[in-house]
């Protein structure tokens, strides 16, 4: 059992698994520490992955979101099947000011995600990260929104470091895979999975 930090399990209405996905060094971890912030319950990492989970309120549903990070081995093109597995919505992040990040996008990761992904009506999102960096900016908005209309993404331009659309990104996400009935299924589904671990006393008032 994890230290409870005063949220029961029980609180939330769906729980969707997102991934972060893109070239090492993007800002995939930076974005992930942006958005969790003070309110993180941290899990141990498992082999290869790590993820972070965050309670938040979108569309008045309160939500359980398991974000998975890489732990580097995106350097060498090795996520694996599970990494995949079950996500709900996917995050596709690429450096404004690295063009090569924002090229590998298109031509290596999205085929990954077509390739991997097992649910068919998963939820993308393309990011633009590091706009705080706009004079070394290498990609241009344009650019980021054509691509995105190409692969069938949402898109935003962000920056982890100034926390700029960092919220929008996950919440916006969220709201999508909520107007989906396959995922939203998932979601519930979800829930009825991780119950059993956790809420132990039928019937009884758990916390306090
Ligand atoms: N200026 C700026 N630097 C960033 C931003 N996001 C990440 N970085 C930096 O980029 C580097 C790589 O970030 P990291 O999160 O480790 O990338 P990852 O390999 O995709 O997980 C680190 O030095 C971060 O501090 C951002 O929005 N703006
Ligand atoms: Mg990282």
């Amino acid at each position: 059992m994890g230290s409870s930090s005063g949220q029961s399990s029980g609180s939330y209405d769906f729980s969707f698994k997102i991934l972060l996905i893109g070239d090492s060094g993007v800002g995939k971890s930076s974005l992930l520490v942006s958005f969790i912030s003070a309110a993180v319950e941290d899990l141990s990492p498992t082999i290869g992955v790590d993820f972070k989970i965050k309670l938040l309120k979108v569309g008045g549903k309160r939500l359980k979101l398991t974000i998975w990070d890489t732990a580097g081995q995106e350097r060498f093109r090795t996520l694996t099947t599970s990494y995949y597995r079950g996500a709900q919505g996917i995050v596709l992040v690429y450096d404004v000011t690295r063009r090569e990040t924002f090229t590998n996008l298109s031509e290596i990761w999205a085929k990954e995600v077509d390739l991997y992904s097992t649910n068919q009506d998963c939820v993308k999102m393309l990011v633009g990260n590091k706009v705080d960096r706009d004079s070394e900016r290498a990609v241009s908005r344009e650019e980021g929104t054509a691509l995105a209309k190409e692969l069938g993404c949402m898109f935003l331009e962000c920056s982890a470091k100034t926390r700029e659309n960092v919220e929008q990104c996950f919440e916006e996400l969220a709201l999508k895979i909520m107007e989906i009935p396959s995922l939203l299924e998932e979601g519930k589904r979800n829930i009825l999975k991780q119950k059993p671990e956790y809420q132990a006393q039928p019937g009884g008032c758990c916390s306090s």
